[in-house]
This record gives structure tokens, C-alpha cells and sequence, in this order.
């Protein structure tokens, strides 16, 4: 009877441990659901409310003034939604943008997940993310292009050439996880289709750039690049989607 006891109680003891052992390790359940931004030094679109919250890092910013065609201009934004820390008039525009550096600490932030996005380039794209560019042919006529702060990777003269890093690899309805405790900007990559965000509510934002009417306009864009078309074939006007993610709760 004793010894049956003792076994009972040995038994008892090696579930409780059993479960113990295979409770998730609530630190591991707290970094799958990160807070942190993943590693490397990239760029984003900058939203009215600034820039994307961090942790071991500082997000640095900069604006971009591009003169646009001044002849019967017709830059246009999603005005049905739009959240970009931008101004757009019908003859220029004026964006900024939130940079960040190396992590202050060991780079926690892991890598970039699976999906179709794109991100600015400032020095190397993060690991799985390919480099392309757009090329904006701005005014050619007394052209007021500037540029002032921290910018992404580019070519900033009478002309806007910018560099990208987007990673294609995934399924957009599949939702990546990122820190969505305060609004951000992704670009879409391929279709006009925003990728899915964990936890985020994704409002598919356009700006219409209208670029040098001059039939030798040099507008462009190659690599891997976000999506961008021309908003009739063959115009000289480029249409570029933004993705505005903002939390649901
Ligand atoms: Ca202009
Ligand atoms: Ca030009
Ligand atoms: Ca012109
Ligand atoms: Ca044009």
C-alpha cells in the first residue's frame, strides 16, 4: 500500500513536470509577438503622427521637396484616405521620412519577415530583402528641388531617384508581425495589394507624382522596385502605393 502510494506521488510529480516543461516559455511568447522593429538600417514613409515607436534605436528624419511638373499640374493623393506626413500640391510635394539606424544595444529585432513589401534602403537592405529603384524626372524649368535631414538611399538633384528593399518571398494574406502600437507605413510591392499586418487595419494610399511633361521624360524604376505605374500608359505621370497600417485596438 505504501509503495503504491510512493508511486502515485512519483507519478504525480513527473506530470506536473511534463506539464510544466511544455507551458510556453512566456519570454519566447513575448518576442513572437515583438515590439521591436526588425534589424539592419532602413527607411519608411513617415505618417502624421511620426514616426513608428522603438526601443533601442532612434528613428531619424527627413524631407524630401520635389518640384513637380508646373505646367496644368496634377499631383493627387487617396484624399478618401490619406495619413502620409506629406504635402502635396497640385505643382510640388514635400515628404519625409523616418531612418532608421544601427540598434543602440545588440540587434534584437530579428530578421524582416515572409511577405510582399517594400521598405527604403539606407545602406544595405536587411537580410531576404532585394534592392531596386524609381526614378523621378522632376520640373526641368527652374527647378526647386531640397532636401533637408536624414533621407534613404538616393540621387537628390534636379531629378529624385530612390532607392529600395523589398522582400517578395510570401503570401500578402498571410499576416507578417510587426510592432503596431502606433501607425506606420509599408510600400506595396507587385499590385496595388497592401500585405497583411498582424493586429493592423491596412489602408491601401496612393500619391499621384506628375513628372516632366517634356516627351523626353526619364522616368523609370528597376530592381526590385514597389509597385508604380503610370496613371495612363505611356503618361508622364507615376502613381506609387503606400500601405498605412494602424492597430485595431
Ligand atoms: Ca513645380
Ligand atoms: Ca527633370
Ligand atoms: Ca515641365
Ligand atoms: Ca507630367
Amino acid at each position: 500500500m505504501e509503495l503504491c502510494l510512493f508511486q502515485l506521488l512519483t507519478n504525480s510529480v513527473i506530470i506536473l513536470l511534463v506539464i510544466i516543461v511544455s507551458l510556453p516559455d512566456a519570454s519566447k511568447v513575448a518576442t513572437s509577438i515583438s515590439n521591436l522593429w526588425p534589424s539592419g538600417t532602413y527607411g519608411l514613409p513617415r505618417s502624421m503622427l511620426g514616426c513608428p515607436q522603438s526601443h533601442d534605436f532612434e528613428w531619424k528624419t527627413g524631407w524630401r521637396y520635389q518640384d513637380t511638373e508646373d505646367s496644368y499640374p496634377n499631383n493627387r493623393y487617396s484624399n478618401i484616405s490619406f495619413h502620409m506626413d506629406t504635402m502635396i500640391w497640385k505643382n510640388n510635394l514635400n515628404k519625409t521620412f523616418c531612418i532608421k539606424g544601427k540598434n543602440i544595444s545588440e540587434e534584437k529585432g530579428g530578421a524582416w519577415p515572409k511577405g510582399q513589401f517594400c521598405i527604403y534602403k539606407k545602406g544595405d537592405c536587411p537580410k531576404q530583402l532585394s534592392e531596386g529603384f524609381i526614378y523621378w524626372d522632376d520640373e526641368d524649368s527652374n527647378n526647386r528641388n531640397s532636401i533637408e535631414g536624414t533621407l534613404p538611399d538616393g540621387i537628390y538633384n534636379h531629378d529624385t531617384k530612390i532607392f529600395f528593399c523589398c522582400r517578395t518571398d510570401g503570401n500578402k494574406s498571410d499576416p507578417i508581425i510587426l510592432p503596431v502600437n502606433k501607425p506606420f507605413y509599408l510600400l506595396a510591392y507587385g499590385s496595388s495589394e497592401c500585405q497583411q499586418v498582424k493586429g493592423a487595419l491596412v489602408t491601401e494610399e496612393f500619391i499621384q507624382y506628375d513628372t516632366e511633361d517634356d516627351s523626353s521624360n526619364k522616368d523609370a524604376w528597376g530592381g526590385t522596385h514597389p509597385n508604380v505605374s503610370h496613371e495612363v500608359p505611356g503618361s508622364s505621370t507615376l502613381v506609387i502605393t503606400y500601405c498605412y497600417y494602424d492597430s485595431k485596438s
